[in-house]
């Protein structure tokens, strides 16, 4: 696996992209190579999970549409805990139309996800004009992109020629795209330096009964060449033990790291 022995420290010196460069030396400054998925619909039970799992993360990643309670403090506050915690934000919002659609969405409506997600991501099924599109907006605002070129579950589609495709078109615009959601590292050449965020991590369960499916930090980062686990359930499923799950989680993927480097 081409990389992936080099340090998250080495790679940042090295980077082309802005956003991939902060994310790499946060996650060595801060010791940690786990986003947590937030998956809950309060703005009160979100804003405390950030709060109790911030220490252990470098990357919180949300579902802001799924708030029932949404309003633009939230995000203020969010914002505010990323500065206290020092972790970046990742909404998942997995756009999937075409350029001239996506732009709006990312940057208008009641979200206005481009003010404040430092990451988002895209499905590649429209192609390339979607990836054009969201640079417009986000680009400016010295954001980053990552697109999904494998997904966790069970029977999924992204696999074979679109998988080699995506990776294709995030070739062609290393400006602003500069990873992947995927189970496995990416790079075909030296010169290449995409990170994978990777989720269907999971220490205790393999699924979910509906086509998650789950590897262990060391799976995903030692053998699969991963470079961000993130967990969901792992972590917020367990409401009275936040901080230990984050810690657990922290430690584990930290660990897979140091042995992937051989430090
Ligand atoms: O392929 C994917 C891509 C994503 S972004 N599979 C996923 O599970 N995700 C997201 O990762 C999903 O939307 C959820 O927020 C998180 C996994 O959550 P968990 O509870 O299964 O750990």
């Amino acid at each position: 696996m081409i990389n992936t022995f080099k340090t998250y420290a080495d790679r940042a010196q090295q980077h082309p992209n802005a956003c991939a460069r902060d994310l790499l030396m946060l996650m060595e400054r801060k010791k940690s190579n786990l986003s947590i998925a937030v998956d809950v619909t309060s703005k009160a039970e979100l804003l405390s999970i950030a709060n109790q799992a911030g220490p252990y993360i470098c990357l919180l990643k949300t579902h802001i549409d799924i708030v029932d309670d949404f309003d633009a403090d939230l995000v203020d506050q969010l914002e505010t805990l990323a500065k206290q915690h020092d972790f970046m934000i990742f909404e998942d919002r997995k756009f999937a139309d075409i350029g001239n659609t996506v732009k709006r969405q990312y940057g208008n409506g009641v979200y206005k996800i481009a003010s404040w997600a430092h990451i988002t991501n895209a499905h590649t099924v429209p192609g390339e004009g979607i990836i054009d599109g969201l640079k417009e907006v986000g680009l400016p605002l010295g954001r980053g992109l990552i697109l999904l070129s494998e997904m966790s579950t069970k029977g999924a589609l992204t696999k074979g020629d679109y998988t080699v495709e995506s990776v294709a078109m995030a070739r062609r615009h290393q400006d602003f795209v500069f990873g992947f959601i995927a189970q496995h590292q990416m790079n075909e050449t030296p010169d290449e330096d995409f990170l994978v965020l990777t989720p269907g991590v999971g220490l205790d369960v393999k699924g979910d009964g509906m086509g998650q499916q789950y590897h262990t930090p060391h799976d995903a980062i030692v053998s699969r060449g991963c470079d961000v686990i993130i967990v969901g359930r792992g972590i917020y499923g367990h409401p009275d033990q936040i901080q230990t799950q984050a810690q657990r989680y922290r430690d584990a993927g930290w660990d897979a790291y140091l042995e992937r480097c051989k430090l």
